[in-house]
């Protein structure tokens, strides 16, 4: 008998991607970088990125904010989980939260970031995610949150949730 193989043409949600956010936040400021390239580019972002095969995701969050940076975190808190979709693309993004008051180096400019502390007061909101003002208050205000967002695109935020946990 002959047989077909079964191809996946599936337009059905693939397997998250599992990603790191990072904020360092001393005093009454908070470290932030300029995106220079990539997803993300001309936006204040947190420090964050994929988790590699093996690594846990705290120490994908520590590796990031040094590799962004050049700081080292000596303490990383988990601040919660965020998690977005984008239209057109069937990859959801899981983004797990954490900030530290306690890193050692200084931050400098690297490839992909250009980092600057920002009173908290003076958070550039309208230069960053649509997301960031619905969650980052809640998290700098010391509560976790656990959020879900759908965008139509990178600039364009349809729908949100945020819970404080
Ligand atoms: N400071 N906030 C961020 O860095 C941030 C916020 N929202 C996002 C939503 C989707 C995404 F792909 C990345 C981010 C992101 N880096």
């Amino acid at each position: 008998m002959l047989s077909k193989k079964i191809v996946s043409t599936s337009t059905s949600k693939s397997s998250p991607k599992t990603l790191t956010l990072a904020f360092v936040v001393l005093k009454n400021r908070i470290l932030l970088g300029m995106k220079k390239r990539g997803f993300g580019a001309g936006r204040w972002n947190g420090f964050g990125g994929k988790v590699l095969a093996g690594e846990t995701i705290e120490v994908a969050a520590q590796r990031e904010l040094l590799e962004e940076t050049g700081i080292t975190a000596e303490k990383l808190r988990q601040r919660g989980m965020l998690t977005f979709h984008f239209e057109n693309d069937p990859v959801t993004l899981c983004v797990h939260l954490f900030s530290t008051s306690n890193f050692s180096g200084e931050p400098h400019e690297t490839e992909e970031m250009k980092p600057q502390w920002f009173p908290l007061t003076a958070i550039p909101y309208a230069v960053m995610w649509a997301d960031d003002r619905y969650w980052l208050p809640v998290v700098l205000s010391g509560k976790n949150v656990a959020g879900e967002f759908w965008f139509k695109d990178t600039d364009t935020l349809l729908k949100h949730r945020v819970a404080v946990v």
